[in-house]
């Protein structure tokens, strides 16, 4: 079961700041993490005069910016029970034996998105899901903004939300939200939310994928709409116990936005009605078509010409490290899906590529997964597999013999790319779509993609054995 349970007493939503400091008056806080969120929560707290202290666990740590002192090295049982509130990082897990004990004393344990949701005043939009959550949160920010909308943008996205509470306030906000951010947030009363899709995640965090789905599914309670993706059976089921208004969109069927094809072209439809044809946008797979369907149903909450969002979904050309073709020399795609964190996302990467000849590079950190999951999409069209990086041998395990592709392990991302550039010939696709986390070799998944970028580009200036 999720390691924090539903704590708000109704008086923490719709506070103001003067509510908050007399709420937490001579209260210590402790600041756990120094990461974005850390520091963005350590600059809110300091402006507004609260008392705290930081601690991470990384030894020899600083503030770059030398603003706050960081208390780093192993966390010690002292600072948390000198604490009565915990502002964790989502980095941190809530399952550490000191966050429990301080749960389990009834301390507020927290994190930054429930302090922003108890003094946001705007309509929140609140996305999550196992996959697309960047590229739809990035879609309903540009075409509400497109509108006039005056659109602030943040959470999982990059750009921690205190950093979005300010005078200026928007007309919304745009959150992408974890479901490390989810489970420890329990003021969230969403203008509209979503679960985008649902399949397995951090399994290294989570007990059981039961779990990952009860964090998930915060972001629903006290929603006063919420968009369903029919098409994902799970999502259905756990929509269909929220009375929340409900606004529908899948391929192909009587959801309220869909996709249908007349005469060779792909037509959104809207309750039965042709908005625009798809044939003018930039981003591939079918993935992104339910993400454009997601957006849209996002948006259509509010008062806006849902025709104009075509321009901007024309234009958009998908985000860095997601399906991104980053070299064609030689009529050879080479692919960064370094973005694609797990099985789900790769699976998804494979679907817009099913009629390419096709090789895959997996590997990194498994997190838990268990890639069997892979098998059903590994289909004709891929030549080969090569998997790099700490977990290659469980994932090569997990696969052998189960497939008839070939498989082959290496040791980096490096030699994965030497192995396959001999085998490539004309109009083949490389997809680099690792259904791993980076951190075994790399700092984070955009280093990897720009690493193989490089050095794919490299690779193209060598001879061919
Ligand atoms: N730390 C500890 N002890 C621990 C774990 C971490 O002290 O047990 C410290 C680390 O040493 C480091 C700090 O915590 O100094 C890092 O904190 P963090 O991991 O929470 O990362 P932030 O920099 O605060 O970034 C977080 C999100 N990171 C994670 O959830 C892991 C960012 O999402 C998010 O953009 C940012 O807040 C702003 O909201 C990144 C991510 O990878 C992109 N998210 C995961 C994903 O998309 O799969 C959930
Ligand atoms: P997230 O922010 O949830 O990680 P992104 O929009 O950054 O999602 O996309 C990450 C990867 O997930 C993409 O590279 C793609 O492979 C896959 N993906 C994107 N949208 C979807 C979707 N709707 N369903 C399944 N996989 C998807």
């Amino acid at each position: 079961m999720l390691a924090i349970k539903e704590t708000k007493t109704s008086t923490d939503k719709n506070m103001n700041i003067s509510d908050l400091q007399q709420k937490w008056n001579n209260r210590n806080i402790l600041v756990v993490g120094s990461g974005a969120t850390g520091l963005s929560c350590a600059r809110f707290l300091s402006e507004h005069g609260f008392s705290f202290k930081i601690i991470d666990s990384r030894s020899n740590i600083t503030d770059i910016n030398n603003q706050f002192e960081i208390i780093g090295g192993d966390f010690k049982q002292d600072d948390f029970t000198a604490a009565d509130i915990l502002v964790v990082s989502p980095g941190v897990s809530v399952k550490h034996p000191y966050i429990q004990s301080a749960i389990k004393q009834g301390k507020e344990v927290i994190g930054d998105v429930e302090i922003f949701c108890r003094l946001a005043n705007k309509p929140i939009v609140a996305i999550t899901g196992s996959n697309g959550k960047t590229t739809v949160t990035t879609l309903v920010s540009e075409i509400l903004s497109a509108q006039n909308l005056n659109v602030k943008t943040g959470g999982n996205i990059g750009v921690p939300c205190l950093e979005l509470l300010g005078d200026d306030e928007p007309d919304c906000y745009v959150l992408e939200l974890s479901s490390f951010q989810l489970e420890t947030t329990s003021s969230l009363n969403a203008f509209v939310s979503v679960v985008l899709n649902l399949t397995e995640d951090h399994m290294d965090r989570y007990e059981s994928f039961a779990e990952y789905v009860e964090a998930k599914k915060i972001i629903l309670r006290q929603a006063k709409n919420i968009v369903v993706n029919t098409d994902d059976s799970l999502v259905n089921e756990i929509c269909e116990k929220v009375s929340a208004n409900k606004i529908t969109f899948a391929i192909d069927t009587n959801a309220y936005f869909t996709i249908t094809r007349q005469a060779g072209t792909e037509w959104v439809v809207h309750k039965h009605k042709p908005l625009f044809d798809l044939s003018g946008i930039k981003i591939i797979g079918l993935h992104n078509k339910l993400n454009i369907l997601a957006a849209l149903s996002l948006c259509s909450l509010f008062d806006i010409d849902l025709v104009r969002a075509q321009q901007v979904i024309n234009e958009f050309k998908g985000l860095p490290h997601r399906s991104q073709v980053v070299n064609s020399e030689h009529g050879v795609k080479w692919v960064n899906d370094s973005k694609a964190t797990n099985i789900g996302a790769t699976v998804a990467a494979l679907a817009g590529f099913a009629n390419e000849s096709l090789f895959l590079i997996l590997g990194g950190q498994a997190k838990g997964q268990n890639f069997s999951e892979l098998l059903p999409a590994l289909n004709k069209n891929i030549k080969k597999i090569v998997i790099y990086g700490e977990d290659r041998t469980k994932i090569f395990n997990e696969l052998k013999g189960k497939t008839e592709v070939a498989i082959e392990q290496v040791q980096t991302l490096s030699d994965a790319v030497a192995s396959i550039n001999p085998l490539t010939a004309k109009d083949d696709v490389v997809l680099f779509s690792p259904a791993c986390a980076s951190f075994d070799q790399f700092e984070n998944y955009m280093q990897r993609g720009d690493f193989f970028t490089k050095i794919v580009s490299e690779n193209m200036g060598r001879v061919k054995s």
